[in-house]
């Protein structure tokens, strides 16, 4: 497909040209990839979408409630829905991308939305680098609103951060052990805490691990935020001026949903009129910027060997060989 048919084809929210661009950008090619970059360059940014994160650990049924709030939402016929997932477990088991399709039944087979999975055998940081390419076309193709569910485990779950302007945490009823299983960081960062599988016989104890997260999110420093690769991480910290809400719910008994988007729509409020997300906005192009000027700078590494070597043999110290090698 040439720039002009991929760019008419988004522009008619066409899922089938959708998915070739994002394809495109997934590619490791630079000519494949620069194509995909000079469509999203041409839409440019969509400042009138909502972009909200969806972290757990694996089985915390994060699919199953994208299903139940995305179907929710679908309701208003203004509403357009991408689902993009980063999980690193998907590339090696099929299982996993299957295991989403069929927890998004009714979301798959909806007009309205479009479910993509990420692509498999690339690095964790790539995936992310990735999602975020395929969520620019995504939003140029006209989905308003993006849910991207990542695996809250390893180094990935805090990118997602940098992608998002709400970061929601899914968690289980029983507070202690979750409360180990999940990196402290990520509760931190979290600006809605869902306690989800709130029904039958464990939600009372749903209830009580709320209550134990709220508790337990009060104790958290305020001033003590995130870093990662040395550039801040945004989250619900005085900066965006709201308050972390626990709430429990039960994906698959649809209860808390109307719950989770009266929150969801509060905080946009929220962080809209302060213009708290513009600034964030900001600061994840910044931290974009500066990822992939290191991973630039990373690749150039190899064409300095000849001269390392060079300037070992000749004697220098490696000190003295790096700053003649760099200059
Ligand atoms: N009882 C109960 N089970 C749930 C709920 N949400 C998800 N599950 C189940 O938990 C399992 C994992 O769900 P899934 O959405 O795939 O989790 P993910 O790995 O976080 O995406 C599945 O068997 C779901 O049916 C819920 O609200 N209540
Ligand atoms: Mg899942």
């Amino acid at each position: 497909m040439t720039k002009d048919q991929l760019i008419a084809g988004i522009q008619a929210g066409d899922s089938r040209t959708l998915s070739k661009a994002i394809t495109l950008a997934e590619s490791t090619l630079a000519d494949k990839r620069n194509l995909a970059l000079e469509v999203i360059s041409h839409f440019g940014p969509q400042d009138n979408t909502y972009r909200i994160g969806i972290t757990g650990t694996p089985g915390a049924g994060k699919s199953t409630f994208i299903e139940a709030i995305g179907t929710h939402l679908l309701q208003d016929p203004d509403r357009k829905i991408a689902v993009l997932s980063i999980d690193p477990s998907s590339g090696k088991t099929h299982g996993s991308i299957l295991g989403d399709k069929t927890r998004m039944n009714q979301l798959s087979a909806h007009p309205r939305a479009y479910i993509r999975p990420s692509s498999s055998g690339t690095q964790l940081g790539g995936l992310a680098k990735n999602t975020r390419l395929a969520m620019l076309l995504c939003e140029a193709a006209g989905y308003n609103t993006i849910l991207i569910e990542s695996v809250g485990v390893g180094q990935g779950e805090t990118e997602v951060a940098q992608l998002t302007d709400l970061f929601t945490l899914i968690l289980n009823p029983g507070g202690g052990d979750e409360l180990q299983g999940i990196k402290r960081g990520i509760m931190e960062m979290a600006d809605i805490i869902v306690v989800n599988k709130a029904d039958g016989d464990a939600e009372r104890q749903a209830k009580l691990t709320a209550k134990e997260y709220s508790m337990a999110l009060h104790l958290l420093p305020t001033s003590t935020k995130p870093v990662l690769s040395g550039v801040e991480v945004f989250s619900s910290d005085s900066n965006s001026g709201w308050i972390t809400k626990v709430i429990t719910a039960s994906a698959t008994e649809n209860k808390g949903i109307d719950v989770f988007w009266e929150k969801a729509f509060d905080y946009e409020k929220c962080i809209t009129q302060n213009q708290w997300k513009t600034a964030h906005r900001k600061g994840q192009m910044h931290y974009w910027a500066r990822k992939s000027v290191q991973d630039l700078l990373l690749a150039k590494l190899e064409h300095y060997e000849d001269a390392i070597a060079q300037g070992l043999s000749a004697g220098k110290l490696p000190e003295e060989v790096a700053r003649d090698v760099v200059k």
